[in-house]
């Protein structure tokens, strides 16, 4: 017999690639067709400091600052996105970390690809897990 399971709320950004490249309405498609529901949205640019604390732990990664450098590149689109599993469904949703190896039919295989600067372009962020889900989504909507 299945258990029941409480509903979950990620953090998902479109990055800056998605945006300048008018995907949002495709990646909204996605989840939205998956049946997850969006609870909040908003459009703009990050700051450096909330960055080091949303990337704390890439922070010693030899592509930290390019990573950095590229969410500063343009505005994001924050969203809390809610549903029974979202955190490990919208991973799903979004394929593996870098775009050339994503597969097809996952956002980052269908949309995403290596445009000169490795994988960072990868359109979207999902939280990796239920605890990095309530620690991102207090970065990107405190108090919420
Ligand atoms: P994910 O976004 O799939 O959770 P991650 O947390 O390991 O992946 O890395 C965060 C972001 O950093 C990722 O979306 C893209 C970038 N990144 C990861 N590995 C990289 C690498 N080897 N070179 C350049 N950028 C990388
Ligand atoms: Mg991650």
């Amino acid at each position: 017999m299945s258990s029941p399971t409480a509903p979950e709320r990620t953090l998902v950004l479109l990055k800056p690639d998605a945006v300048a490249r008018n995907l949002r309405g495709e990646v909204l498609r996605r989840i939205e067709g998956k049946g997850y529901t969006v609870v909040e949205m908003v459009q703009r640019t990050a700051t450096r400091d909330e960055l080091a604390v949303h990337y704390a732990e890439h922070r010693e990664k030899p592509f930290y600052e390019g990573l950095v450098d590229f969410m500063l590149s343009g505005p994001v689109v924050a969203l809390v996105v809610e549903g029974h599993q979202v955190v490990q469904g919208f991973r799903s949703l979004a394929g593996a970390t870098d775009p050339t190896k994503a597969a097809p039919g996952t956002i980052r295989g269908d949309l995403g690809r290596d445009w000169g600067n490795g994988p960072q372009e990868n359109i979207v962020h999902g939280s990796d897990s239920v605890e990095s889900a309530v620690r991102e989504l207090e970065i990107w909507f405190p108090g919420s």
